[in-house]
């Protein structure tokens, strides 16, 4: 399997229940590596720019309007099919749906704060990533 980047974001809800570490764990426990991280507080218009994808859709205002309520810690994950593997460990986006031992079973309280981001493909991936890192910032091995 390819390695992979992905960007992660440990969203205002999680950061706000101190689940960072517990996250950022289960990602190095399934053997996904660290290679960047920092904790931000978006404005309205980063997590706007950020969810552009999703400006035609109901809930886009709810949705960076929660993304700016608190910090986030936004890290760049590394790993053997890093994208998949993060997908699965966080669980479904709706926490009532998502699998036993999943992130958002866990850690999410509702749809909207549901405790983490993952990209969904490597094309997203490499543009995510870039919007919030430099590549001074990413230290691969
Ligand atoms: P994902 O985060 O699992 O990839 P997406 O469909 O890309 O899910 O949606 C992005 C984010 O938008 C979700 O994580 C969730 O926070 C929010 N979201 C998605 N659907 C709804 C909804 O129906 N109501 C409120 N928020 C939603």
């Amino acid at each position: 399997m390819a390695v992979e980047r992905t960007l992660s974001i440990i969203k205002p809800d999680a950061v706000q229940k101190n689940a960072i570490g517990a996250i950022l764990g289960r990602f190095e426990a399934a053997g996904l590596r660290v290679i960047a991280t920092k904790m931000l507080y978006l404005s309205q218009e980063d997590a706007g720019g950020f969810y552009a994808v999703h400006k035609a859709r109901p809930f886009y205002g709810e949705l960076c309007a929660f993304m700016s309520s608190g910090p986030v810690l936004v890290s760049v994950l590394e790993g053997e099919g890093a994208i998949l593997k993060n997908r699965d460990l966080m669980g479904a986006t709706n926490p009532k749906d998502a699998a036993p031992g999943t992130i958002r079973a866990d850690f999410a309280d509702s749809i909207d704060a549901n405790a983490v981001h993952g990209s969904d493909s490597a094309e997203t991936a490499a543009w995510e990533i870039s919007y919030f890192f430099s590549q001074r910032e990413i230290f691969s091995r």
